[in-house]
């Protein structure tokens, strides 16, 4: 009877209906919360907030309600239906892109538009959808440079483009919002326009299949040759990935695994990745920071767990290097080369995503080192904030979007049981927006 009972109760932990750690899971939801009442106390109605002055901070001047749109889905993820219901109900109500401001595409594309389209597949909510229609109408116009590949900025009113040095990231990171966008709306011209901005990135590797890190969008000429895995890259081989997952695109699969191989061979520096020319494949900076630890969970969903084990591993001892990770780091010295934290997601991605593929014990681990030193060096009395150095811990005063739409929400799967979350039936953005891959 009692030898049952625990065999039992060992079956009941290794079942991933479980919680992982329930505890843990139900610390991480009271910080998320904690979180968004500062920012309904502070910063209501407006794009950020600024946890030491207690103060608000818009984007261009007035409010897109990027915080709200880009944590609705993880309030929704977490159960607090009334706090969803509220945050809704201004969206619905109050968000308008009808403003003479000039926006940076990207970074409203995955924030605002991966937002409001999640929400939409989460609630079924037609504002929702609406909302997006008429964003995405009013960025189109960055793809009209003569390459195809999207100007940085456009005016929402008038749509004037701005901006053409832009990156890899920047360009090939908009394919799961404009493609989504067409198949909830059925107009095609979304997944085109995004499309051949991958393609034409593509088109422009280099002979041995690397990307730079900045490209003229009107000529089409790289003015920089640093290849990497790092910010301004990064999720240009993310969504190459997932492009072809999600929509089940053959030029997105041949795309990534052209990539990938190039990747492995010319910045693969086991276990890290550094940097190289993208020309003569040459090694440049030994750099790997917090934007590159997306990259371990990259490497887990295109199937090599032995890479991104070894990557992760060494991702975290960066972070145990100062108690949190630098933005930069060299690797070949550990000395740190750029040191803030602005409260990143990526290593705790790439924890989330191996800890779901394997359920290893490890990641769990991860996961509460990660919180504990979020609790110890980021809290404040009013949210959480970022860090000028985690060298000395100086704090800085915003609490970044995706703070409540990543960095929680992965930390919360980590220990939250897998049946809170479809993740076979669902691909994250790269701002952690869950989209469907089948239809309802
Ligand atoms: C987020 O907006 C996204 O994850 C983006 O891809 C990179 N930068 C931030 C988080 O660090």
């Amino acid at each position: 009877m009692r030898s049952t009972a625990v065999a039992l109760l060992l079956l009941a932990f290794a079942s991933p209906l479980l919680a992982a750690d329930a505890a843990l899971a139900e610390r991480v939801r009271a910080e998320f919360l904690f979180s968004w009442r500062a920012y309904e106390q502070y910063a209501w109605g407006h794009d950020e907030l600024r946890p030491m002055s207690k103060t608000p901070r818009d984007w261009y001047g007035e409010s897109l309600l990027i915080t709200p749109v880009d944590a609705l889905d993880t309030l929704i993820l977490m159960g607090f239906d009334d706090e969803a219901a509220k945050a809704r109900k201004l969206i619905d109500e109050k968000l308008s892109f009808d403003k003479d401001i000039s926006v940076k595409n990207f970074e409203i594309t995955i924030r605002v538009l991966g937002g409001l389209l999640s929400g939409y597949e989460l609630t079924g909510d037609k504002r929702l959808l609406e909302l997006a229609d008429d964003l995405g109408t009013r960025l189109l116009p960055v793809f009209n440079s003569p390459t195809g590949m999207p100007y940085v900025n456009v005016n929402l009113k008038t749509g004037k483009t701005s901006g053409t040095k832009s990156n890899p990231a920047e360009i090939g990171t908009l394919l799961l919002e404009f493609g989504t966008l067409s198949k909830h709306t059925g107009k095609r011209i979304y997944y085109d326009k995004a499309k051949n901005a991958l393609v034409q990135l593509y088109k422009r590797r280099s002979k041995i299949g690397l990307v730079g890190d900045e490209i003229d969008v009107e000529t089409g000429q790289w003015t920089s040759r640093a290849s990497h895995v790092g910010g301004a890259i990064d999720s240009y081989y993310e969504y190459l990935l997932k492009c072809a997952r999600l929509f089940h695109d053959r030029d997105c699969e041949e795309m990534w695994r052209t990539s990938i191989k190039a990747v492995n061979t010319y910045l693969a520096d086991p276990p890290w990745y550094g940097e190289a020319d993208m020309v003569t494949g040459k090694r440049t900076a030994p750099e790997f920071g917090a934007l590159h630890a997306f990259f371990p969970g990259v490497l887990a969903l295109g199937g090599d767990l032995r890479r991104a084990k070894a990557l992760e591993a060494a991702a975290f001892r960066m972070w145990q290097l100062h108690g949190i990770e630098p933005e930069v780091l060299n690797y070949k010295t550990m000395t740190v080369t750029y040191p803030g934290y602005p409260l990143r997601p990526e290593i705790i991605e790439s924890a989330y995503v191996l800890h779901r593929l394997t359920h290893e014990k490890e990641y769990e681990k991860m996961g509460k080192v990660f919180l504990d030193s979020l609790v110890a060096h980021c809290r404040t009395d009013a949210g959480y904030t970022n860090l000028k150095s985690v060298v000395t811990m100086e704090k800085g005063d915003l609490m970044p979007s995706y703070f409540l739409a990543e960095t929680l929400k992965y930390l919360y799967l980590i220990f939250a049981p897998d049946s809170v979350f479809d993740f076979k039936g669902n691909i994250f953005t790269t701002e952690a927006h869950p989209l469907r891959t089948r239809s309802r």
